[in-house]
């Protein structure tokens, strides 16, 4: 916990003591004691954020510090009980109810293994931690509970090349940016990194050093990727001195320890200020506008067979979108379409990218083994993104069976100005993504040169017997949705959505479909930058006033 007398350290340990009693009362709602009677359900409300991701959770700190009494409607569960296993979250090799949001089977993303159907598993319905929502050429990896895609994702914390930053999101102050935000954000969400002198001779990242290797034959440049697990707490793992959790195959179904999640962080800080209230297993299906209230919501409550066992109303006068690039923008397009926000514009719903996501194998030689231990949390990329035709940030991905495969695994992340778009479907009262299989061909392109390059100097191929088909390159999935409701576009500058006061977006659907690098520390940063304009501008109600 560090020192608690700093204020900081005080308020995260409230915050932990909330998000533990209400664990241990089986309540949906956590707070403190002072922000639950200040946000009674029926008043209406100073503020709501939905999600509680990264965008919302940065939103939710800094207007708790403000004073401002604030609900968080999050439609995932708290995952902070364990099961009769002892634990919270299963893990990747033999996953169970927790690790899918209302599926009856995982769908992990390598599909299979020597074209077997060996890695996914029948589970039961349960309302779990990935999600996986299907539209058509494209698949989109989400993580749902309180923490939001923290809780699955793999931890790596980059912040993105400045000159790609400039190009993206112009009219964002980049010097403001590096000087101040992106600092805060690494700083708040506890970023750190490897011990050189400990990479280069533990066993959890044999694989990582092979494939630097191989990189390092062919001409390309690797690069250390910071990241919010604990490095310190990994050594340990090997050492055999404290539980396992990225050594024990643990990773896009949770993590039981190591991992600096939102819920260890920004959310213990936001519920500490004693003006956060968060209500775990509320989905937001409506927004309209009322001229008395302000923005009423209807809200669903489900419970674990993922029933919908409540329906209610909440107001209040200041809305935050933070429900992700697909949940804020279908949340948007809903309320456009079907009239209860009729004023918003054709913006709503443009802009949709994957960040070029690719996956790939490549078999390895049988001298040139990559462990049976490996860290489920990547440490190391391949950085070719300043390549003129090529550009492409490679994560040398772990394959945490626990046996030797000879496989070396990457997601790529390519440049590809491609884009998509979403439509409302009245039939399903959803959002549908339009990208076919097509627009992500320049990202196949630019991933095989690369790995062409690799596979040619080392001898080497690909492997073909992955992705439950032969193709060597899958590019059907993204874990990086971005975009949807762009700043400056759906938004001003600062995420406020245009014609509608006291509406914001704060999460990835601002950013236009690219980062270069692994996202979230991108998302939190441009979160604390408008939100501290926002408090700045627009007159926010504190507690008593
Ligand atoms: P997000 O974190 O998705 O949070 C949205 C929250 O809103 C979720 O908790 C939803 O359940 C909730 N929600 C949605 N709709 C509603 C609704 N209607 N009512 C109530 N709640 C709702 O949003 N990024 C990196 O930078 N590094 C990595 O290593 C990395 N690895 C990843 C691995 C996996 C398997 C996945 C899936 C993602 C990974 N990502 C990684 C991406 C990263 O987690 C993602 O960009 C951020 O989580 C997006 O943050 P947002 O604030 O946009």
């Amino acid at each position: 916990m560090g020192n608690m007398t700093s204020p900081l350290s005080r308020r995260r340990f409230l915050g932990f003591a909330a998000l533990n009693s209400a664990a241990l009362l089986g309540l949906n709602t956590i707070s403190t004691t002072t922000a639950s009677a200040a946000t009674r359900p029926g008043g209406p409300v100073p503020a709501v954020i939905i999600g509680t991701g990264y965008g919302a959770a940065v939103t939710a700190l800094r207007l708790g510090e403000a004073g401002i009494p604030t609900v968080m409607l999050e439609m995932g569960r708290l995952w902070d009980t364990p099961a009769t296993d002892g634990n919270v979250f299963c893990n990747m090799l033999r996953p169970d109810g927790r690790a899918m949001w209302l599926k009856d089977r995982t769908l992990a993303p390598l599909a299979s293994f020597l074209w077997m159907d060996v890695i996914n598993h029948d589970i039961k319905r349960y309302p779990g931690v990935l999600d996986r929502v299907d539209h058509g050429d494209m698949s989109v990896y989400l993580g749902r509970g309180v923490g939001g895609g923290s809780l699955v994702n793999g931890a790596m914390a980059v912040v993105p090349k400045r000159n790609y930053f400039e190009e993206i999101l112009p009219a964002v102050d980049a010097a403001e940016m590096y000087g101040k935000y992106f600092p805060r954000a690494t700083s708040t969400l506890g970023v750190n990194h490897v011990d050189p002198d400990w990479f280069e001779t533990c066993d959890s990242y044999q694989f990582a050093r092979l494939s630097r290797e191989h990189a390092h034959r062919a001409g390309l440049k690797t690069t250390f990727v910071p990241s919010v697990y604990d490095f310190d707490y990994l050594r340990r793992e090997e050492a055999g001195e404290v539980p396992c959790s990225a050594l024990a195959g643990e990773v896009i179904y949770g993590n039981n320890h190591g991992k600096r999640s939102l819920d260890k962080t920004y959310l213990a800080d936001a519920l500490g200020t004693g003006n956060v209230t968060i209500r775990a297993m509320h989905e937001v299906r409506a927004i309209r506008r009322d001229e008395a209230r302000g923005y009423v919501l209807t809200v669903h409550r489900r419970d674990d067979s993922g029933e919908i066992v409540e329906r209610t109303e909440i107001a209040t006068e200041r809305l935050f979108l933070g429900a992700g690039s697909l949940g804020s923008t279908e949340l948007l397009l809903r309320a456009r379409d079907t009239g209860t926000l009729p004023g918003l514009g054709a913006e709503i719903g443009q802009g949709w990218g994957p960040n070029g996501n690719v996956m790939l194998g490549r078999a390895n030689h049988v001298w040139d083994t990559t462990g049976r231990t490996q860290s489920g949390m990547p440490a190391l990329g391949i950085d070719s993104w300043d390549d003129p035709e090529h550009p492409v940030f490679a994560e040398i991905a772990p394959v945490p069976a626990g046996v030797e495969l000879w496989v070396s695994l990457y997601l790529a992340i390519t440049k590809n100005p491609e884009r998509g778009h979403f439509s409302y479907d009245p039939a399903t009262d959803s959002a549908r993504l339009h990208w076919n299989a097509e627009q992500g061909q320049l990202s196949i392109q630019q991933a095989k040169a690369l790995f062409d390059k690799i596979n040619r100097t080392n001898g080497t191929i690909y492997r073909t017997d992955l992705f439950g088909d032969t193709r060597p390159f899958e590019n059907r999935f993204t874990y990086h949705p971005l975009g949807g409701l762009l700043l400056g576009e759906a938004t001003d500058d600062y995420g406020r959505v245009r014609g509608y006061p006291g509406l914001y977006v704060t999460d990835g659907s601002l950013i236009p479909g690219s980062t270069g690098v692994n996202p979230f520390v991108t998302i939190t940063a441009l979160a604390e930058r408008n939100i501290e304009r926002v408090l700045a501008e627009d007159r926010l109600t504190p507690v008593g006033s």
